[in-house]
C-alpha cells in the first residue's frame, strides 16, 4: 500500500472510531518500517483533529469523541514499544514529572510526550490525568525532578498549569525544577505569562525543549 493511502486509512479508522482497524493499521505500519511518530502525526492525528473539528461544529457528538479517543489509544499502544525500541538511548538526561492538569482527563497527547521523553533518555514519572497540584509538587520533591511537564487540553484547565508554577514557588522548589507546558490551547505566550520555562508544541518538540531545559 502507498504511504499516503495507509495514512488516509489510519485517519479514517479514527474518524470511524474503529479501534481494531486502527491497531491493525498501526501493526501494518510497523511491518512496513514506517517511523512510528510519522504514522501518528501524519496518519492518526489528522483523523482525531477531524473528529475534534466536527465535534466543535456539532456534526459529531460525545460518544463519537470517546470512540475516536479509544481508537487513537489502540493505535498508539501498538506503536509505543516501537518508539521505545527505536529511541533506545541509555544515557539518562534527567528526571521528569508529567501530569495532565487538574480537571483534565485528556491523556493521549500527554502520554505520547511521556513515551517520547522516556525513549529519548529521560526518567519519566507520569502521574496520569486530573492530577491535583499538591500531588505534582509532592512528586517533584520525592524524585528530585529536573523538569515538570503539565498538559492541558481545555481552556478551563490551563489555569492548573499556572497553579503548578505558583505551588512550586510557594514550596521553595521552583529554583531547582524547570517547567514545561503543552496541549492544544497553550502557546509560548501563555507559558511566559504563567512563568513556565517553555511550551512544547508537539511530542517531538517537547523532547527538544526538555533537552534544552535540562542542558542535555
Ligand atoms: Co475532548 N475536547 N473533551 N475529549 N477532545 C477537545 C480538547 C476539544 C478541543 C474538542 C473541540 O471542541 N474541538 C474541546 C476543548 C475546547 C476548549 O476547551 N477549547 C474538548 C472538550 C470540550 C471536551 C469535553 C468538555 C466534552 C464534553 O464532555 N462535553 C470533555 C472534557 C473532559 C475533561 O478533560 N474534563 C472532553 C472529553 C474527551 C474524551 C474523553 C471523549 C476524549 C479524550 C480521550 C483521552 O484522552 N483518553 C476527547 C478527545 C479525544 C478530544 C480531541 C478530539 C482529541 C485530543 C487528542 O487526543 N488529540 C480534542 C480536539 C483536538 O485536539 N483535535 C478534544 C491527539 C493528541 C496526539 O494531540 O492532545 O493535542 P494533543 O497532544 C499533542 C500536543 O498538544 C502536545 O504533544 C502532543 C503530541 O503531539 N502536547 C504536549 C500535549 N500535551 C503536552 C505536554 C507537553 C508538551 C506537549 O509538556 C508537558
Amino acid at each position: 500500500m502507498q504511504r499516503e493511502d495507509l495514512f488516509e486509512e489510519m485517519a479514517q479508522s479514527i474518524i470511524e472510531g474503529e479501534a481494531d482497524a486502527a491497531a491493525d493499521l498501526a501493526r501494518q505500519a510497523v511491518e512496513e518500517g514506517v517511523d512510528p511518530l510519522e504514522a501518528i502525526d501524519q496518519g492518526f492525528v489528522p483523523g482525531i483533529d477531524h473528529v475534534g473539528h466536527e465535534f466543535s461544529v456539532e456534526n459529531m457528538f460525545l460518544p463519537e469523541l470517546v470512540l475516536a479517543g479509544e481508537a487513537m489509544k489502540a493505535a498508539i499502544a501498538v506503536l509505543e514499544p516501537e518508539m521505545q525500541r527505536t529511541g533506545a538511548e541509555r544515557e539518562i538526561h534527567g528526571t521528569v514529572v508529567l501530569a495532565a492538569a487538574h480537571g483534565d482527563i485528556h491523556d493521549i497527547g500527554k502520554s505520547l510526550v511521556g513515551t517520547m521523553l522516556s525513549a529519548s533518555g529521560f526518567r519519566v514519572f507520569d502521574l496520569g490525568v486530573d492530577v491535583p497540584v499538591e500531588t505534582v509538587v509532592d512528586k517533584v520533591r520525592e524524585v528530585n525532578a529536573d523538569l515538570v511537564g503539565v498538559s492541558a487540553l481545555l481552556t478551563t484547565t490551563m489555569t492548573g498549569q499556572r497553579e503548578v508554577v505558583e505551588a512550586l514557588v510557594a514550596s521553595g522548589l521552583r529554583e531547582q525544577v524547570k517547567v514545561m507546558v503543552g496541549g492544544a490551547p497553550c502557546t509560548p505566550e501563555w507559558a511566559t505569562e504563567i512563568g513556565a520555562d517553555g511550551f512544547g508544541e508537539d511530542a517531538a518538540r517537547a523532547v527538544t525543549l526538555a533537552r534544552e531545559l535540562v542542558g542535555a
